[in-house]
C-alpha cells in the first residue's frame, strides 16, 4: 500500500518533490534496454516532469514516437533519512515504466494512470549524489489497458493505433517525490460514512506495518477535535454532523496515529466527507436524496502539457463547472490525478471514476459503421488473450483503483469500462467476472456500471445486468441522424430510453455531443456550427425529459480535446462545451441555462 496513501508531510513523514527539467532520450531504435541505459543516458535532451513529451518538441517523432523513452535524472537523500524507510513514488508514468537507481531496478509498474513506490535503502548513497533512470513505455495491445494495436509502415515506422479517439498521451504525467517514511507505519486507512438525523458516524478500520498502538482524532474545518477513538478500528459519532453534499463539501480530518510505548511513530490524516451513496429503484440516492447529475465527461488535456499535470488548469476547470451550473463530473477515460480529486471533495463536484479500460473492441471502424447502423464484426471477447492477460489488466487496474480513491468523498460510482462492446455474447462471461472481482473490492460498497455504447442499445447489451446504474454515451443528431434527420433525434433517443426504462435502474446519458468548432456560426444551422451544437442539446434535453428513469445528464465533452489526426477529427475533438483554453462556446450559455434551472435534488 506505501505507493497508494498521498504523500501527505506530517510530523513523522518527510516528502520532496524532485520533479523539474529532467534529462530525455527517444529510443528511435529500440536499444536501451539491450545497451544498458539504465546505467545512465548519454545524448540527451530535455524534458519537463511531469508532462507528456508529445507536445513539447517541434519534431514529429517525438509527438508521434512509439515504444520507450528515457529520462534520467540526479538526486541527493539525507544523510538523516537513514533511520526511514525512503521510497520515490510516481504520481503515475503512461503507460508502464520502470525505475533505476544506481542502476538497480527499484521498481516497475504497468497501467498509465495510478502511484507507484520503490524503496530505496539498499541501492542509494546517504548523504551524496544518486542517479535515477526511467524507461516509460507507451504501447498498447489487447491484452493492456487501455486497449489498442501496433502496426509497422513500409519504412519500418513503428505507430501506437489505440482503439479510442483521445490522444495517447505519454511520460511522466504527474509529480515524482522521495518520501521518508518511519519503519512502523500506517499503511491503509479505510473509512464509511453514514449518519442518523443530526448524528454522524466515521467508521475506520487501519492496518499497520510494524507493531504499534493506533488511536485517531476527528478534526472538523475549524480544527476542532470532535470526536476520538482507540484501537485500528471503530465508528466515532459526530454530533451535528455537517454533511458533505454536492456543491456544499465539509470535510473532517481523521488523525490517524500509530504509537508504541507511548511513543509517536507515524501519523497521516485522511479528509473525510460524511455522506451516503444509494441505489434505489431507478433513483440515484445522495444522503438519501434523489441526485440529478449535470455536468461533463472530460479529460486531462492541454496545450503542451498533454496530460501532465496542471494546478491552474485543474482550478480553472472547477471555476467553470461551477459558473456552468454542472455538479458532476466522470472521469473518462481513465483516473485522474490525485490533487484533481482531492479538488472535487474540497468543491463538492460528484464524480463517476473511471477505470482506464477503454477501447475494448476491435477497431474504430466498427464504431463507424454503427453510426451507420451497420452491426460489429468485432469479436474482441472471445479472444483468449482478451480473455486472460486482459482481464488481468483489467482486474488489475480496477483494484488499483479502488486502492487509491476509496476515500475521497466525491467517488459516487465507479464506472469499470467505457464502451466495451457489449453487443457481443461473449462480453457477458467477461463482464461476470469483472464485476463480481469489483464487487468485493470497495469498502463503501458504492455502485458500480460500466458505460454502454450505441453498438449495444436497448436490448442488444449484454452487459448491463451486472451493473447497478445504466450509463448510455448516444449520439442521436450527430453519428447517427445528423443533419436535416436531427430533428427526429429527440424522437427516437426518447423511444430507446423507454426500453431502459423498464430495466427498473436509474439511467445517466454519460456522454452527448456534437462537434462543434468555435467561432463558426450559421443560420440556418450546419454541422459543426454552433447553433447546430445547441439545437442538437435541445433534441438529447428533449429526450431525458420524457423520461423519468433518466437521472443524469453529462455532456461529451466538456472542453475540446486532442485526438489522433485524420479525417473523423480537425484537430482535435471538438465537442466540447469551451474550447481547449477554456473559453465558452454558445452552446456553454445554453447548458448553463438549462443547468441553473435543474436542482441537485428533485
Ligand atoms: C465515444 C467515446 C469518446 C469519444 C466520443 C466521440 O466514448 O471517447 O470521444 O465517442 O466520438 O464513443 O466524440
Amino acid at each position: 500500500m506505501t505507493a497508494f496513501l498521498y504523500p501527505h508531510e506530517t510530523k513523522t513523514r518527510r516528502i520532496i518533490d524532485i520533479s523539474g527539467v529532467w534529462k530525455f532520450k527517444l529510443d528511435k531504435n529500440n536499444e536501451g534496454r539491450d545497451n544498458h541505459w539504465k546505467d545512465g543516458l548519454s545524448d540527451t535532451t530535455l524534458m519537463a516532469v511531469p508532462a507528456s513529451y508529445n507536445d513539447i518538441s517541434t519534431e514529429k517523432a517525438f509527438r508521434d514516437h512509439c515504444g520507450d523513452v528515457w529520462y534520467e535524472t540526479d538526486f541527493y537523500i539525507a544523510e538523516e533519512w537513514q533511520e526511514k524507510e525512503v521510497y520515490v513514488r510516481f504520481g503515475s508514468a503512461t503507460h508502464r515504466a520502470i525505475v533505476y537507481v544506481n542502476g538497480q531496478e527499484v521498481v516497475s509498474h504497468d497501467g498509465g494512470y495510478m502511484p507507484f513506490a520503490g524503496k530505496l535503502n539498499d541501492v542509494v548513497k546517504f548523504g551524496e549524489k544518486n542517479t535515477m533512470v526511467v524507461v516509460v513505455n507507451n504501447e498498447l495491445s489487447r491484452k493492456t489497458i487501455p486497449c489498442g494495436d501496433i502496426v509497422t509502415h513500409a519504412n519500418g515506422t513503428r505507430e501506437v493505433k489505440p482503439f479510442f479517439d483521445f490522444f495517447n498521451y505519454a511520460g511522466i504525467h504527474r509529480a515524482v517525490k522521495l518520501m521518508a517514511l518511519p519503519k512502523q507505519r500506517i499503511d491503509d486507512i479505510n473509512v464509511l460514512t453514514d449518519f442518523d438525523q443530526s448524528l454522524g458516524k466515521v467508521g475506520y478500520a487501519v492496518s499497520a506495518l510494524g507493531a504499534g498502538d493506533v488511536s485517531v482524532e476527528l478534526f472538523d474545518e475549524a480544527g476542532k477535535l470532535v470526536a476520538a477513538g482507540e484501537g485500528s478500528e471503530g465508528s466515532l459519532t459526530i454530533d451535528n454532523v455537517k454533511l458533505w453534499q454536492p456543491g456544499n463539501a465539509y470535510l473532517y480530518t481523521l488523525q490517524v496515529s500509530l504509537s508504541e510505548a507511548g511513543q509517536l511513530q507515524d501519523q497521516y490524516p485522511v479528509e473525510v466527507g460524511v455522506r451516503t451513496v444509494k441505489v434505489e429503484g431507478t433513483r440515484f440516492l445522495i444522503n438519501n436524496e434523489p441526485f440529478y447529475f449535470k455536468g461533463f465527461g472530460k479529460h486531462e488535456d492541454s496545450h503542451i502539457h498533454g496530460r501532465g499535470y496542471d494546478a491552474a488548469l485543474n482550478l480553472r476547470d472547477m471555476e467553470l463547472l461551477d459558473w456552468i451550473g454542472a455538479n458532476s463530473i466522470r472521469t473518462s477515460h481513465y483516473p485522474y490525478s490525485e490533487e484533481f480529486m482531492q479538488l472535487a471533495d474540497r468543491k463538492g463536484l460528484v464524480v463517476i471514476n473511471e477505470t482506464p479500460a477503454v477501447g475494448q473492441f476491435d477497431v474504430m471502424m466498427n464504431f463507424m459503421a454503427a453510426g451507420q447502423g451497420g452491426e460489429s464484426q468485432s469479436k474482441f471477447f472471445e479472444r483468449p488473450e482478451v480473455q486472460n492477460e486482459g482481464m488481468e489488466a483489467h482486474k488489475d487496474a480496477i483494484r488499483e483503483l479502488f486502492k487509491r480513491d476509496k476515500n475521497h468523498a466525491c467517488v459516487v460510482m465507479w464506472s469499470l469500462s467505457n464502451e466495451p462492446d457489449t453487443s457481443q455474447e461473449a462480453s457477458d462471461a467477461y463482464f461476470k467476472e469483472v464485476f463480481a472481482y469489483a464487487r468485493d473490492l470497495d469498502p463503501q460498497n458504492r455502485p458500480l456500471t460500466f458505460v454502454n455504447f450505441m453498438l449495444a442499445p436497448y436490448g442488444k447489451c449484454h452487459a448491463h445486468q451486472y451493473a447497478d446504474v445504466i450509463c448510455l454515451n448516444r449520439y442521436y443528431g450527430w453519428y447517427m441522424m445528423g443533419g436535416i434527420e436531427m430533428d427526429n433525434a429527440g424522437e427516437a433517443f426518447a423511444k430507446e430510453l423507454a426500453g431502459w426504462a423498464t430495466e427498473n435502474k436509474p439511467v445517466v446519458i454519460t456522454e452527448y455531443g456534437a462537434d462543434t468548432m468555435a467561432g463558426i456560426h450559421k443560420l440556418p444551422s450546419v454541422q459543426w456550427s454552433e447553433e447546430y451544437q445547441c439545437e442538437y442539446l435541445d433534441q438529447q434535453h428533449y429526450a431525458f425529459d420524457s423520461c423519468p428513469a433518466v437521472v443524469g445528464e453529462q455532456m461529451w465533452n466538456f472542453a475540446d480535446f486532442q485526438t489522433w489526426e485524420g479525417i473523423m477529427r480537425v484537430d482535435g475533438n471538438k465537442k466540447g462545451a469551451f474550447t481547449r483554453d477554456r473559453q465558452p462556446k454558445m452552446s456553454a450559455h445554453h447548458l448553463k441555462r438549462r443547468w441553473d434551472k435543474i436542482d441537485d435534488f428533485g
